[in-house]
């Protein structure tokens, strides 16, 4: 089981999400009720990211392939928004805001 955190639903306070196999569950409160169970399209031993890739200050996810990746803008299940090469197949990569306009990008690090 994968632990993410992010803001899902832009309300600026981050909270938990789970992945176990290629089922995404996101709690959005501190309330008991169930967490939102997400179709998704990602496959076991996918490498998943965070960030506000579009900047509507909700997090969400980007699924990982080699140097491949899956960016979704939303939390709905189905195809994935962008699908974008970048860097190597072995890079470590870092998501952040670098130019400080309030979306997520990729960063990477290559020793
Ligand atoms: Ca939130
Ligand atoms: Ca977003
Ligand atoms: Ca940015």
């Amino acid at each position: 089981m994968d632990y993410f955190v992010g803001d899902w639903d832009g309300d600026s306070r981050d909270f938990l999400a789970l992945r176990r196999g290629n089922k995404f569950y996101v709690c959005n409160t501190n309330a008991t009720g169930a967490p939102v169970w997400l179709a998704n399209d990602g496959r076991e031993g996918d490498e998943v990211l965070v960030g506000d890739w579009n900047g509507d200050r909700k997090d969400t996810f980007a699924v990982r392939r080699g140097f491949t990746y899956h960016v979704k803008n939303t939390m709905a299940g189905g195809n994935a928004d962008i699908v974008l090469n970048y860097g190597r197949a072995n890079d470590v990569i870092l998501v952040g805001d670098w130019d400080g306009n309030r979306s997520d990008t990729l960063g990477v690090v290559r020793h």
